[in-house]
């Protein structure tokens, strides 16, 4: 399905991929903790975050940025296997994801309307990936003026930025708290995965 430019594949994954992928998440998240971050601003901002591969991405009142290691010096644990693997069914990249960000929505978490582009690299896509609760995806058209179209993205979901609309504004305006009961204490986890530099 088309999203003004976003490509959505919906049920891409099965029950069982999703929990496998819930599984070797919170192995990632053992060795990487969730944080809250800060702005620039100083405010905390509602996702919690973590990351795997060579970068995470962390924000603080120094702005925001990728990162070679947490902020206690420890390097991100590896991209799960899974992960690699899906990126090479789907994204049509030769090069290898480098950052696997990680996004936890609990109730009344929501993501502003934001461009993906830190990386150095546009011809890559940015990949997602949704699990446990219903979403509310926003994608405004890049055309000059361009309206927004939204889609509920389910658990399974996949999204892909790429080409034309690898810089679309995007967002989560809101979860549909405990639609899903993949996750045991519901919200969301959305995992994006690109290529960084
Ligand atoms: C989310 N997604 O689904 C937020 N970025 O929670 C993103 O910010 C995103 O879905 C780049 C490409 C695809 C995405
Ligand atoms: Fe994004």
């Amino acid at each position: 399905m088309d999203v003004n430019g976003a490509t959505v594949i919906s049920g891409h994954l099965d029950v069982e991929s999703q929990r496998d992928l819930a599984a070797v998440l919170r192995v990632v998240a053992e060795q990487a903790p969730f944080r809250q971050h800060e702005t620039r601003f100083g405010k905390k901002m509602s996702v919690r975050m973590t990351a795997a591969g060579d970068f995470g991405w962390v924000s603080d009142r120094r702005g925001y940025r990728y990162a070679p290691v947490q902020a206690d010096g420890r390097p991100w644990p590896p991209i799960p296997e899974e992960l690699l693997v899906l990126w090479d069914e789907v994204a049509g990249c030769s090069r290898s994801p480098q950052c696997c960000l990680v996004n936890f929505y609990g109730e009344d978490t929501r993501m502003g309307l934001h461009q993906d582009r830190d990386e150095q690299d546009f011809s890559c896509p940015v990949l997602s990936i949704s699990l446990g609760d219903d979403a509310l995806f926003r994608v405004r058209g890049v055309e000059r003026g361009g309206s927004t179209q939204s889609v509920w993205l389910k658990s399974g979901d996949v999204v892909l930025l790429s080409g034309k609309s690898r810089l679309a504004y995007h967002g989560i305006d809101r979860i549909r708290f405990g639609s899903s009961s993949l996750l045991p204490r519901h919200g969301r986890i959305n995992i994006t995965l690109r290529v960084v530099d």
